[in-house]
Parts: C-alpha cells; structure tokens; sequence
C-alpha cells in the first residue's frame, strides 16, 4: 500500500477510484431499480425479481431443494429468494453500467440512456408496464442524482472529490428509493377482494363454536389457527384474477368441461362450511406445520357430476396457477372439497386464491392451492414431490405434538404446578386418545382433550396437568380413532413425513 507520489501512481489510483464510483453507482441504480418495481407491484410475478427467482428455483438440483426442506425449512426458501434478488439488482447494475459507458461513448448524459435501458431490461422480464416504468424511473433517479453537480471537466482536475460526491449521492437515493419502496411495495399484495365486512351468521357460529370448544392454555394455537403454515415452491405466489380464473376438467372424461368463479360461487346449495387440518409432510416431528381453519366451499363430486367422470378410473392430477402438480387416488378426491373462503373471508392469496381443493385426511401437500385444472388419469404418474423423492400423496401419520410447557405455580405438595399442552391429530381416524408420561415413558396418564369440532378430519387440542420437584422427561403419544396407537419409533420427515413420541425434557 504506498502512496508514492509517483505519476504513474496517482493516475492509477485516480482511474480505480473513478471506476469504483462508477461500479458503487451502478450497484446503487440497480438497488432503486429493484426497489422502484417492488414499490408498484409489490411480491407479486409482476415483480422484477419475480421472474429470477423462478430460474434460480428451477436450477436448484432436486436434491438440493429436498435437502434444504429438511434442515433449511423456510429458510431455504428464503434464502434463495435473497439470492434471487441480488441477482436482479446486479442484472440492473451491469444494465446501469453499459448504458452509462454507451453515453460516455456518444457523449449523452448517462441519466438519458439508463432508464432505457432499465426499463427494457424489466419489460422483457416481467411484461409489466407499471413494474417496468418504476424499475427505470428508481435506477434513473440514482443515475441523475449521481451526476448531480458533478462537473464532467473539473472530474480529472478533483477526481476523489467528484468521485465521492457521485458515491455519496448515489447511495443517498438508492436509501431513499430503497426505503419508499419497502414501504409501498409491502402493502401490495395481489389483487384479492377485501372482506365484505360481512361474515355470514353460520361462520361466525362455527367460529364461536370452535373459540368455546378450545382449551384455556397459553402459548398453543386454539381450534382455529391465528396463524396459518404457508408452504409452497414459490418465492413469490401467483396472483389469479377471480374474474378470469377457470377450473378445467381434462383426461379420462366423457367431456372436458371449464369453470369459473361463479359457477362454484354459485351452487349455493351445495356450499358447505369445513373444519379442515392440514399438516405438511415435511415438517419436524414436532414443528409447527400443522393448522386449522374453517373452509367454505363445495364438494368437488358435487361439481364433477357434470363433467361424467368415471369413478373407476386409477387416479387424478391437480394443476395449479404456479405449475405445482400433484397426483393421488381418485377415491380420494370423491371427498375432496373445492374451498373460496377462509375462516370467512376470500382466500388468502398465500392459500391459494381465488381456489384450492382440500383432501381430507391427506398430507397437505395435495390440497394444491390456486387450482386451474383436474386431470382424470387412467395410470399412476407422479407428482411434484413424488418426483424429488418424496411419498406425500397418503393420509397423514397420527401426531400429538407438545408446545407448551406452563409453571402455573407453588403445588400443595412442595413441588411445581406444571401444565403441557399442545394439538393432536389424525387425519379423518379422528383422535380418541392422548397420553402423557412425566417418567419418560415408563408410566402413563390420559390428557384432557378439546371436545371434538363438528368436523371429519380436524385437530384436537390436549392438556395435562401435574406436579413435579425434580427435572423430568414429558412424553406424549395418542391413539387414533380406530384405536391404534401411534408407533414410538422416530423417523425423518424424507420420504413420508414424520412420526414417533414427541418428548421433552422439562426443569420445574
Ligand atoms: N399450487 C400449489 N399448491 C400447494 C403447494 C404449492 O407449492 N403450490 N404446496 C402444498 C404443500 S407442500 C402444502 S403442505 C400445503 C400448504 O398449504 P398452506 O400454504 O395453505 O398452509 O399446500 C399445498 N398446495
Ligand atoms: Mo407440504
């Protein structure tokens, strides 16, 4: 590092500055680029990073993605999601970067041609005029801010100072771009409807009944969830219009008929309010996963009839908005139920909007979500998952799972009042049983249980209360309706979902 006063040196030095501002400008630019379209569209497939996140998730080796479900979980997701995006900022960057050495080439102000260039950049990536304009209005806002009051003559006679200047300015507008649009973009969240306000007189029933029928315990979700699992392969969920939406029927039918919104809205005979579970196939054993809500819908058989499907036929493949595809038994969807609300109000965009299908008592991941098609097939073929190796298409493995642990205070024998407590279920087997052991295993007692929902395939909650002075070891398991009980031996969620004892070591 010498600051030899040489010549030679200090050009050098004056170049590399010059060009490190003008690489720290481009960066900038492609931040505000990023930030100017999250700002107009929001996390939605109009988002420039959008369409990079789609390669950077079709890229991932199967197995890369199987492994980062399991020890990553969301995180992984995430993750590649980051990735996604600096990705983007550096494709608007090196954007910024040759518009601006094309101006300096025919002496036009780089604030002229980048935009342009921006903006071409986010049109063929998105197609979204609103996200495009806003890509190149944010890189060219920093463009113009860094050459503000920057005189191009003085540049060589006071290099580090312009170049600073450019820098300073630059990363000030990028902040600033950057900060408007996390504000704007998080408040656009696709195109659902709002609530009506109303939620009608047999919901808000079942919802009073499933809030009675929940246990006082603090720290578990009651009956129906306040916070509901999302999974899915998407960095960034479709956003189907309700107006456009359709449902086709193809494949082994005497005719392919379509759908839309109003048909299934419509059939206001056949529309039906169900408690349904839903637990993913991927989670830890005693993760958290596993949801309930109360779906209002129609039955798919209900809508089917009218299509002619041949109940002997092998299987079916649900096709969904954002090219998720899974396949199972067509028995299975014969109970399947075709939901447009939730908890009361439309579908939220994460689960699926405007339609998804729930299959009772299955693993969630075929209650595929922003549906568009059911396919009739005459032979097994296999599903998203099942292509990566999983075996997810079956019914649920039974599960108690503890989540919490509350001190309730002194016990009148010298020890802790101790209360655990936490949500079993078992697909439509339903629950008949829930057992604690404070021994590690070798004695056991039943927990109280959350009466049962009016429901074919939801949760229960348990409580177990007792007193202890020493550290222990809490151990739960349950019994399915069908009098089965759960087998102890733990397994990996890979290849078809967890199952095993939950435990837990719990100090007084
Ligand atoms: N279209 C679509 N449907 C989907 C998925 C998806 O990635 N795309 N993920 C599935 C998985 S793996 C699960 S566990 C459930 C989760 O539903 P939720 O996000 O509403 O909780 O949706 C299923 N349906
Ligand atoms: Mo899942």
């Amino acid at each position: 590092m010498s600051d030899r006063p040489d010549a030679g040196g200090v050009l050098d030095r004056r170049d590399s500055r010059g060009l490190l501002a003008s690489t720290v400008v481009a960066g900038a630019a492609g931040v505000a680029g990023v930030a100017g379209s999250y700002a107009a569209v929001g996390r939605t497939p109009a988002f420039v990073a959008a369409p990079i996140s789609e390669v950077v998730v079709a890229s991932t080796p199967d197995a890369v993605v199987a492994w980062s479900i399991q020890t990553l979980g969301n995180l992984g997701a995430q993750l590649g999601f980051l990735l996604a995006l600096a990705l983007t900022v550096g494709l608007f960057a090196l954007t910024t970067a040759v518009a601006a050495l094309l101006a300096d080439r025919f002496a036009v102000p780089p604030f002229a041609v980048a935009p342009v260039a921006c903006v071409a950049v986010a049109l063929a990536l998105t197609g979204s005029a609103v996200s495009t304009l806003a890509a190149g209005a944010g890189a060219g806002l920093v463009v113009a801010l860094a050459s503000l009051g920057v005189d191009r003559e003085s540049e060589t006679a006071d290099s580090s100072r312009s170049a600073r200047r450019r820098v300073l300015q630059a990363v000030a507008g990028a902040f600033a771009v950057g900060g408007v649009g996390a504000v704007l973009g998080t408040r656009e969240g696709g195109d659902v409807p709002d609530a009506d306000g109303e939620i009608s007189a047999g919901v808000q029933s079942l919802l009073d009944e499933a809030g009675d029928k929940s246990l006082d315990v603090d720290g578990i979700e009651p009956l129906v969830s306040e916070q509901f699992y999302q999974v899915d392969i998407n960095n960034v969920d479709p956003t189907p219009d309700r107006e456009d939406w359709t449902l086709s029927v193809t494949g082994a039918v005497e005719e392919e008929v379509e759908f839309d919104y109003d048909d299934l809205a419509g059939m206001n005979d056949a529309t039906e309010h169900r408690f349904v579970t839903l637990r993913c196939v991927g989670e830890r054993l005693n993760g958290k996963k596993m949801d309930t809500a109360l779906w209002t819908g129609v039955p798919v058989m209900d809508l089917l009839d009218s299509a002619g499907i041949e109940t002997d036929e092998c299987c079916v493949m649900l096709r969904a908005a954002d090219d998720y595809f899974e396949e199972f038994p067509l028995s299975a969807l014969e109970d399947g139920f075709l939901a447009f609300e939730m908890n009361g109000e439309a579908l939220p965009r994460g689960h699926g909007y405007p339609v998804r299908a729930l299959i009772p008592g299955h693993w969630g991941e075929i209650n595929v979500k922003w549906l568009t098609e059911i396919e009739v097939l005459e032979e097994e073929a296999k599903g998203y998952w099942e292509k990566r190796g999983w075996h997810g298409t079956g019914p649920v493995n039974t599960v108690a799972k503890l989540h919490t642990v509350n001190r309730l205070g002194d016990a009148a024998g010298g020890g802790t009042e101790i209360q655990v407590g936490g949500h079993a279920y078992a697909g439509t087997r339903g629950i008949r049983r829930v057992e604690v052991s404070t021994d590690g295993g070798d004695s056991w007692s039943e927990a109280t249980l959350s009466e049962r929902l009016p429901a074919e395939d939801a949760w229960r909650q348990w409580e177990y209360t007792y007193e202890a002075a020493e550290p222990h070891e809490v151990v739960v398991r349950a019994t399915d309706g069908e009098g089965d009980l759960q087998p102890s031996e733990e397994t990996n969620p890979f290849p078809s979902g967890p199952s095993g004892w939950v435990s837990k070591r719990v100090e007084p």
